[in-house]
């Protein structure tokens, strides 16, 4: 493949999508990996944080917009691009045409970059998402069912076959796997169906209540910030001879309802109080997997979680707690 090699100089990096709630934690791992000059933060509208924008070069982009994507490209000779630029599956449900034009022409546009320019290497995430009602929903396989009911799941599939596409037509080297629900304390997450396991922290500390719009019962799949910045580099550092898969590995820490996250949280709060109100949310989980069966990706590049429901809870709180006694909460 006419590709330039990932190994021996630092990559030059564009993160998409690096204000929201997984870029706003990748970027600085990536600079402090890679050198803040190597890395290049991109946003939309929203303007970066100031570690964002003080930590590294910040540019905007627009992803349905080809020309601003090759614009930074050429500017900063990047060969590798993280494209977290998405809507997620609540918010694509509110807007199903714009899910499909960032996710879909944003993702387009992003590979053809990368065919065009020979770019290295490009990670582009999936999702539970990807999966519906009628997959398996416990130890969810590596190869099963992709009929999601969501646009937002539509999209996920459809980029998944489009990355592995580019993989075997073009020989661009997309990598990307199926996060779960992603549980952090720097960066609320924005339209997603388990952004309520966030958010319960944020309500707990401040007000020691919490209102749920997913039923007490709801096991989804789900993992701590720090697994997913560890897993995301890892499989991007993964030697390709060892990879058996491309887009679509399978990615799991550990699962839990509202009501066992409540209970875990109640061993710090004891009297935080948690009701519960479905919304049109509940239905997008329930047709979501519980638990997930991740042995291709543990086989392939070593993965491993390194955090647990208590582990996770306890962390979040410290941070969270810290943050609140500051007044930033
Ligand atoms: C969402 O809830 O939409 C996301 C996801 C599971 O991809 N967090």
């Amino acid at each position: 493949m006419a590709l330039k090699a990932f190994t021996g100089k630092s990559p030059r990096i564009l993160v998409t999508g690096a204000v929201g709630q997984i870029g706003s934690e990748l970027t600085p791992a990536l600079r402090q990996r890679y050198g803040a000059e190597n890395v290049v933060a991109a946003g939309h509208k929203k303007p970066p944080s100031p570690e964002l924008r003080d930590g590294g070069p910040f540019e905007f982009i627009d992803v349905t917009r080809r020309e601003t994507i090759e614009a930074v490209v050429e500017k900063y000779n990047i060969d590798t691009i993280y494209h977290l630029a998405a809507i997620l599956s609540a918010a694509g449900e509110k807007n199903p045409q714009l899910a499909w034009d960032v996710n879909i022409n944003g993702l387009y546009n992003v590979l053809e970059v990368a065919r065009e320019r020979k770019l290295a290497r490009v990670f582009c995430p999936s999702s539970i998402a990807a999966f519906g009602p009628e997959t398996p929903r416990d130890n969810t396989p590596q190869e099963t069912v992709l009929r999601p009911r969501t646009m937002y799941g539509v999209t996920k599939v459809t980029g998944e076959l489009l990355c592995d596409y580019y993989f075997y037509r073009f020989g661009v080297d997309v990598r990307g796997v199926r996060y779960p629900g992603i549980i952090s304390s720097e960066t609320p997450p924005g339209g997603g169906t388990t952004d309520y396991a966030v958010e319960i922290f944020y309500e707990a500390i401040k007000h020691k209540r919490y209102n749920c719009f997913l039923r007490e019962d709801t096991v989804l799949p789900m993992m701590y910030m720090p697994d997913c910045i560890k897993a995301t580099i890892q499989l991007m550092e993964a030697d390709l001879s060892r990879l058996t898969r491309h887009s679509d590995y399978n990615l799991a820490a550990f699962s839990f309802s509202p009501a066992e996250l409540v209970a875990e949280i109640k061993k710090h709060i004891p009297d935080l109080a948690c009701t519960y109100n479905p919304d049109f949310r509940q239905q997008i989980a329930d047709s979501w997997p519980r638990s997930i069966d991740d042995s291709a990706a543990r086989r392939d590049w070593g993965w491993k979680p390194d955090y647990d429901l208590a582990s996770m809870v306890a962390d979040m709180l410290e941070k969270l707690g810290k943050k609140h006694a500051e007044g930033k909460l």
